[in-house]
């Protein structure tokens, strides 16, 4: 058995997550307001039919697929998200 008299507490003891109902991101929430809606598909479309996306999620995040462009596969992402 450890002995409590001697603990000193440090930095990383306090090192945990707060628990909660938190609600999870969604690859589609690009204004992260925690839902996707017009909002987001509005700036799905500013990016619409952009290429060269470079690494995967650039174009601001709207090339969900890393296909490389912002696409229909990209808008069928955000559908499939719809207002989660
Ligand atoms: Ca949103
Ligand atoms: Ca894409």
């Amino acid at each position: 058995m450890e002995n409590w008299n001697f603990w000193y507490p440090l930095m990383s003891d306090y090192n945990f997550r707060i628990g909660g109902f938190y609600p999870a991101a969604s690859i589609a929430d690009f204004n992260q307001d925690t839902d996707v809606d017009i909002e987001d598909l509005l700036t799905l479309a500013e990016n619409w039919l952009r290429t060269n996306c470079g690494p995967c999620q650039w174009c601001e995040l709207k090339d969900m697929d890393c296909s490389g462009s912002v696409d229909i596969a990209d808008f069928a992402i955000l559908s499939s998200h719809w207002l989660d």
